[in-house]
């Protein structure tokens, strides 16, 4: 069989202040057409279908005409979407059992009871059958009511789930799911377009993936593999963000051919509306290297200037539309950055935290509140030590 993996389409999205709906809707008719062209008989969208839980009637009426051009494709192609991290499962869910009439397959929350299992698709092709589980992302509190035993962390949430499946590994499976999956430690190449918890504690191992002979992952915004090669992120299908700008995005094609056989990866070249560009250099330069080709792009731009020129802004909107950021990096910005790095360094933690408290507060603390701090601190200390 053959299918497009997709993931974080994240409908809605504004990059700085720029609305990016019509990048969106570009976008997702460019796939379309690739699917016109390329016929796959299953579309994999691994989350992060919106933006925001509540996304806006033109992100919907947007993901809407994607899935109905899609429907509309001779021959039919089977739409199977999970909930991401930024979905509300609710929403998502909406009108599914409806919805699976037309082959478009939705899974909003993984299984919460025990009676529940992860909803699962089937397809056949000369090699038999491939079964297709949809996993929405996973939160440790979701699965509070599978078993008895207290789970904590997202690794031991998601390998509960997987693991009650009691999956066939006779017949060839796929798993499409969200969540941060790093490989023996290993993390994946994050962008500044991802939501990251503190601390690691979203981590799962791939070590629960090996049950399948594919993964289609979402929630990294960079394609990538992670671990080994049946493990992959798409990634998005626009730049989302200036760490982006240079990323090359994709739709990743996937042919399965019989059990055992690696799968057969193509990545499928997306061109946007804009791309994201960094432009570093003298205000001159960069006035003079606006083209028809890069003018209408998101722009990151750096200026160099030692002498800064006067309004380089409404100069540079002259002949970029779409400008995210102007930066100053010269000498004088550089002895802003480290004098303040000095400022933070030296504070100790007991006077940042009574220069906090009093701005937040206007107030300087009681007795008994600085008692608390002083406690709280040395107890840390002790601990370090
Ligand atoms: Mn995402």
């Amino acid at each position: 069989m053959k299918f497009f993996h997709l993931s974080d389409l994240h409908i809605g999205k504004q990059l700085h202040h720029y609305n990016m709906i019509a990048e969106q809707r570009d976008i997702l008719g460019k796939i379309v057409a690739l699917a016109e062209r390329e016929k796959p008989d299953a579309v994999l969208i691994a989350g992060d279908v919106y933006d925001t839980p509540v996304p806006s009637a033109e992100a919907v009426s947007v993901f809407d005409e994607f899935l109905t051009a899609l429907n509309d494709l001779e021959p039919e192609v089977t739409v199977c979407i999970i909930a991401g991290n930024h979905d509300s499962a609710k929403r998502i869910d909406f009108a599914s059992d409806i919805l699976a009439k037309h082959r478009v397959m939705i899974a909003g929350m993984p299984p919460l009871t025990r009676e529940e299992t992860i909803r699962k698709v089937s397809f056949f092709d000369a090699y038999g059958e491939v079964c297709i589980y949809l996993l929405p992302f996973v939160k440790p509190s979701y699965v509070r009511n599978l078993n008895d035993s207290d789970i904590t962390t997202y690794d031991e949430a998601v390998r509960l789930v997987i693991e009650r499946e009691n999956i066939d590994t006779a017949k060839r499976n796929i798993i499409v799911s969200h969540q941060f999956y790093t490989a023996a430690g290993r993390e994946p190449e994050t962008s500044d377009s991802e939501i990251r918890m503190v601390g690691g504690i979203e981590n799962v191992d791939t070590a629960v993936l090996e049950p399948f002979d594919y993964a289609a992952l979402g929630h990294i915004h960079r394609k990538q593999k992670i671990g080994r090669v049946q493990n992959r992120y798409c990634g998005t299908p626009l730049q989302y963000s200036v760490s982006e700008a240079g990323d090359e995005k994709t739709v990743t094609m996937v042919e399965l051919l019989e059990k055992g056989s690696e799968p057969h990866i193509t990545e499928l070249p997306l061109t946007p509306m804009r791309r994201v560009r960094k432009m570093i250099g003298h205000l001159d330069g960069i006035l003079n290297a606006a083209a028809e080709d890069n003018c209408h792009d998101y722009v990151s731009i750096t200026l160099t200037d030692e002498v800064e020129a006067y309004q380089p802004k409404e100069k540079l909107e002259q002949v970029y539309d779409h400008i995210l950021e102007i930066k100053i990096d010269n000498e004088r910005t550089r002895k802003i950055l480290e004098f303040s790095e000095e400022e933070v360094e030296s504070l100790d933690p007991y006077d940042a935290f009574v220069t906090f408290f009093q701005e937040m507060n206007g107030r300087a603390m009681t007795e008994d509140e600085d008692n608390v701090i002083r406690t709280v601190i040395n107890g840390e200390k002790e601990v370090a030590e």
